[in-house]
């Protein structure tokens, strides 16, 4: 089934938050945000904006008649800041005018005496001054102090990753005006309606049914807009209540790039130990994670930075540590991956380094350690349908990899200034939240009495194809045709405490949801279908293809008649579904339990060519064996599949943040901060699923896919590492990510180092 956005997105017709004609009277906001990093705040001074013809007020702290408090898992973070400013862009008000334009004119006139003080920037700064955002946390298995004189082999070393910015399409948004009795609806660009709720409510000081939040779709969230959707939510409606006019507010990209968190930066020590026969005996390993100003969902990446700190191998002896660590920079969010690709990245950097250091393929190390059926993850959960093995050996024989590799030595060998590497990526990403309360569904379904289908869910469409998910299966679980459907916004009064959309969870927890409520509907239809055709047992009757079976043969009976009967017999044609992952539990306290329903395999296969006189390189092929399950929309799937493999990629080599001393970012648009674009996508992209059983927790056996397969794109990574040390054999491996052609060309003429004072 085609996915059911693609004819309004390309037609144009799409509506996003911006896209709703505003009411009369509508106010446009613009954000202040902090010029430092770190400072205190003296004085502001609005009264030259506030002389400005059609500005209306400047907003900030003072105005807030509930709390001045955003935060979600630990309550450390202002809407507005108030005495103290903790990063560069950090909102200190809001100026309201007529049109955006003269919003950003009175923004200027704006005068603000900051006491600046000294920024932290780095993590290991902030460790080192014991700045920390919540308890560091440690996962352990077997007992790596004894094992360490039982290796033959230990490599040790260090490994740097940067951030990345999440470049929705769509920036953050929202649109806020007062309905009657105080009441207020709030159009924002969330993937959490819940959590951006539940900040207007506090901050407004009003109860959660008086705040309707709505969601249409979203132009892309990819973690960015889990937690930080929320004060551009609590900001608008705030200036709605207080104003008592209807405000809009959409960032401009450079205000999002500066006023938002990123994909946290991550630096590590490891420590890995092998025997004689490259097996891995005991790996530790220490992460020191850049959280930023605030906790933000920081503590929970952090939790999943543990989970896949072994990645895709069998490690009998781990010691995994994690640090989140307070910084002056913006407060670092979800993203795709969500602290995987961190641990996974500094797994392959020591398997790489340990690799070049006793001179053997790092494929033979990866391949020997891979999962096994019923092997113990550091967390207890046991691999069970593991397929690591199955997707490496299937990937190894579909794309020929001892051709390449020959085809690639070949190359090596008569070409001097370019060079080609190869890689294999393992991949294991676990399914749910790691936080066990979060795995919940619902659905709204409502049956019209001319036969067609109304569905809410508590999940968010960003792009991911999540709605034609849910309609796919509704319309299987009924056996009435797709066009009876339609899946409507997202809103809080439809369905409440919904869990964000995030995790790769959506389709999952609410597509369950979706059959349940479909299922009960169906018991009733079927009821009523008895009794008018007289029959005894409910199992006698059959809806099949809208048609109604009795005893097996066709009746005529139809789909509509049946509605109507329904309804006339005074039977509800409503269904609202709860649907809560079972098995899953989780431990905190000795770090130990099941947490994830499932887990996701696949492997990657990446070679790619280096321009070693440029330090310029290009990705030859993507090749990827992909453990789909049994999906129900594959055309979806490997979009999603190709979609987190380039945003992979483009995190591992091209795509940099950097901040200057003073902690500002020195590359805050797309002008200056890289993405990877047509012509950077590799030569030839191939994702191919792995047969494999279905599982029963996933939505009719149909894997999440939302996330896992960003994580291809650190085959890109070593590839090209690979690349490069066949020009210069000694190169220095410890390396940060990402590795963009600037640092490739440094570290091939052993001047990495320069960049680094
Ligand atoms: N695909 C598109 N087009 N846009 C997005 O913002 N977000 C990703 C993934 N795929 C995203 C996307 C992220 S971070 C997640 S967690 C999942 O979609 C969420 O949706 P799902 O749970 O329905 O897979
Ligand atoms: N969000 C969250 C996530 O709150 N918990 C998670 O485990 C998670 N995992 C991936 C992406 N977002
Ligand atoms: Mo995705 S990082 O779980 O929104």
């Amino acid at each position: 089934m085609k996915n059911i956005d693609s004819r309004s997105h390309v037609r144009g017709e799409s509506i996003y938050v911006n896209d709703i004609p505003v009411r009369e009277d509508t106010l446009f906001g613009v954000v202040l945000g902090s010029p430092c990093a770190h400072g205190k705040l003296h004085k502001i001074d609005f009264s030259e904006a506030l002389k400005m013809a059609g500005v209306e007020a400047v907003i900030s702290a003072k105005d807030i008649p509930g709390e001045n408090q955003i935060g979600s898992i630990i309550q450390d973070e202002e809407l507005f800041a108030d005495k103290e400013v903790h990063y560069v862009g950090m909102p200190i008000a809001m100026v309201c005018a007529k049109t955006e334009a003269l919003a950003r004119k009175a923004l200027a006139k704006i005068k603000i005496d900051i006491e600046e003080l000294r920024p932290i920037l780095t993590a290991r700064e902030a460790h080192a001054e014991k700045k920390f955002i919540c308890p560091s946390r440690t996962f352990r298995i077997g007992d790596t102090d004894a094992m360490w004189e039982k290796c033959a082999h230990i490599i040790e070393g260090q490994a740097e990753m940067g951030g990345q910015e999440h470049i929705y399409l769509e920036t953050q948004g929202a649109y806020a005006y007062m309905l009657e009795a105080g009441a207020i609806k709030i159009h924002s660009s969330t993937q959490a309606t819940k959590y951006v709720q539940k900040g207007v409510s506090r901050v407004l000081g009003i109860p959660m049914h008086k705040i309707e939040v709505d969601v249409n779709r979203i132009g892309g969230g990819f973690g960015g807009k889990e937690d930080q959707a929320t004060p551009w939510g609590a900001m608008a409606a705030l200036a709605a209540y207080t104003l008592r006019k209807p405000l809009k507010l959409i960032l401009s990209r450079i205000d999002d790039f500066t006023m938002t968190g990123k994909r946290h930066p991550y630096s590590f020590d490891f420590k890995l130990g092998l025997n004689r026969d490259l097996q891995i005996l005991c790996y530790q390993m220490e992460a020191f994670q850049n959280a930023g100003a605030a906790a933000d969902v920081s503590p929970a990446v952090m939790e999943r930075t543990l989970f896949h700190g072994t990645g895709s191998y069998h490690v009998p002896n781990a010691k995994i540590t994690c640090h989140s660590c307070k910084t002056n920079l913006p407060p670092n969010t979800a993203m795709r991956g969500f602290g995987a690709p961190q641990a996974m990245f500094v797994f392959e950097a020591a398997i790489m380094k340990a690799a070049a250091t006793l001179n053997v393929a790092p494929l033979e190390i990866q391949r020997k350690n891979l999962l096994r059926e019923g092997d113990r993850f550091p967390y207890e959960q046991i691999a069970k349908n593991c397929n690591a093995g199955k997707c490496w050996d299937s990937a190894y024989e579909k794309f020929a990899v001892e051709k390449l590799k020959k085809e690639i030595a070949a190359f090596n060998k008569k070409n001097i200034h370019c060079k080609k590497g190869l890689s294999l990526f393992p991949l294991c990403f676990g399914i749910s939240f790691t936080k066990t309360s979060l795995n919940q569904g619902r659905s709204l379904v409502h049956i019209n009495t001319d036969g067609s289908v109304s569905i809410t869910t508590g999940v968010v469409e960003m792009g991911q194809g999540v709605n034609t998910k849910i309609l796919q299966v509704a319309a299987k679980t009924l056996s009435i045709s797709p066009q009876r459907f339609t899946i409507h916004s997202t809103n809080t009064t439809r369905i409440a405490n919904p869990s964000p959309t995030a995790a790769s969870t959506g389709a999952d927890l609410n597509g369950k949801a979706t059959i349940m409520a479909c299922e009960a509907l169906r018991a009733r239809l079927k009821g009523v279908a008895l009794q008018e055709l007289k029959g005894r047992d409910p199992d006698e009757i059959e809806i099949k293809d809208e048609i109604i079976f009795h005893n097996g043969s066709k009746t005529d009976l139809t789909w509509e008649r049946l509605v109507f009967l329904t309804d006339e017999a005074r039977i509800s044609l409503s269904e609202h579904a709860h649907y809560a992952t079972p098995v899953i539990h989780f431990d905190k306290a000795s770090e130990k339990g099941h947490p994830f329903a499932y887990h996701v395999y696949g492997t990657a296969v990446t070679a790619v060519t280096v321009d070693c006189l440029r330090g310029t390189y290009e990705i030859d092929l993507v090749k990827v064996v992909h453990d789909f399950g049994s999906s129900i929309n594959l055309d979806i799937d490997i979009g999603q599949a190709e979609g987190a493999l380039m945003q992979g990629i483009g995190l591992m080599t091209i795509e940099e943040l950097l901040v200057d001393q003073k902690g500002k970012h020195i590359y805050d648009r797309l002008a200056s901060y890289k993405i990877p674009d047509i012509y950077f996508a590799p030569k030839n992209v191939e994702v191919v699923p792995l047969d494999s059983e279905p599982d029963a927790l996933a939505l009719l056996g149909s894997k999440a896919v939302g996330e896992p397969p960003l994580m291809y794109g650190i085959g890109s990574y070593f590839a090209i590492l690979m690349a490069m040390r066949e020009f210069n054999p000694t190169l220095k491996l410890d390396l940060w990510a990402p590795l963009t052609h600037q640092k490739c060309l440094l570290a091939l003429y052993d001047k990495y180092g320069d960049l680094l004072k």
